[in-house]
């Protein structure tokens, strides 16, 4: 068994880790799902314009280097009104259906940081205010990534963030992240200090990790910052950015339709999922302390070839060799 456990530490040793935020440039592998290129069901795939615009502001993504400002967008007219009509209707539903963090801060991003019917605010801006509020930060992305990639920016407390917006003639719900879905669905819970750290420690728990643990670490964050739902004053609020970004997924999430599991890092971990489609299952938690105490649990359990620490002064990862 000793054996076991000490090969297995060597074949992960092998396992290249960004060590350096710098190095996040390296973390860029795109998964080709539900783009308008390739996949005959997304509302874009026949609209040429649509593709074209698709494919411009994936260019700044793919030039983007660490410590560059996020280059400006010009969103269209048409841009616009996909962006406030989703937002008209999400900001209806928040009073009710959000949690209390991302009710607060949106009010915030109101207030400081250009949020509006009328404007999509720029990643550079709503960077820096990430920036202020927890030392979060984005970079842009040009679509879904690889969940190994994806989860190692998180530990350097960095988000890859879509620039594009979702086709207008399917506002209420979307497959694939989008910039309404980053925006008002991730960067408020970013700003959140106890949120915030939850999402780096998920982060940093999957440095190293073998393959099969990857998975479980995505699927633990789908069901929590994609789609986690909390219980606050006794009633079931949504904290996860792919149910508050989207005014369909969110209805349905609060209704008596989805069904509702106690959040439980190791059957939560497991638990089966469809990235195509309204979710049919959720998990609660009772708090984010709570949620973030069961995690650091499971991610003990890993077996992994060294521990991780985050040094904020040099933006590095430090790996511990005492595990
Ligand atoms: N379903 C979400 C939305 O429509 O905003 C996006 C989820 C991305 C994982
Ligand atoms: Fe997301």
């Amino acid at each position: 068994a000793d054996l076991n456990v000490l090969n297995q530490k060597d074949l992960k040793r092998e396992i290249w880790i960004p060590t350096h935020i710098a190095d996040l440039d390296k973390c860029t592998h795109l998964v080709t799902k539900f783009e308008p290129e390739l996949d005959s069901d997304h509302p874009g795939f026949t609209d040429m314009n649509y593709r074209a615009r698709r494919a411009q502001i994936a260019d700044i993504a793919f030039e983007y280097k660490y410590g560059q400002k996020i280059p400006r967008v010009e969103y269209t007219e048409d841009e616009i009104r996909t962006w406030g009509h989703v937002y008209r209707h999400l900001k209806e539903l928040f009073p009710a259906y959000a949690c209390k963090e991302h009710n607060d801060i949106f009010k915030l991003l109101e207030k400081e940081c250009g949020y509006s019917e009328n404007t999509i605010p720029q990643l550079e801006d709503v960077s820096n205010f990430l920036k202020r509020k927890t030392g979060w930060q984005l970079r842009p992305v040009a679509g879904l990534l690889l969940a190994r990639d994806f989860l190692a920016s998180l530990a350097f407390r960095t988000f890859q963030c879509t620039q594009y917006i979702r086709h207008g003639s399917k506002p209420d719900h979307s497959p694939e992240p989008d910039c309404i879905h980053e925006l008002i669905g991730h960067v408020p819970m970013l700003a959140d200090p106890i949120f915030a750290q939850f999402s780096q420690e998920l982060g940093l728990a999957s440095l190293g990790a073998s393959d099969e643990d990857i998975e479980r670490f995505a699927t633990l964050y789908w069901f929590t910052v994609e789609f986690g739902l909390c219980k606050q004053n006794g009633d079931i609020k949504a904290y996860g950015a792919g149910t508050l970004s989207s005014y369909g997924e969110l209805q349905h999430a609060m209704s008596e339709n989805p069904e509702k599991k106690t959040f439980d890092p190791s059957v939560t971990a497991v638990q089966q999922y469809t990235d195509q489609d309204l979710q049919p299952v959720y998990f609660v938690t009772e708090s984010f302390e709570n949620m973030m105490e069961k995690m650091r649990v499971y991610a003990a359990s890993i077996v992994r070839p060294y521990n991780v620490r985050y040094n904020p002064y040099t933006q590095s990862i430090e790996t511990l060799d005492d595990k």
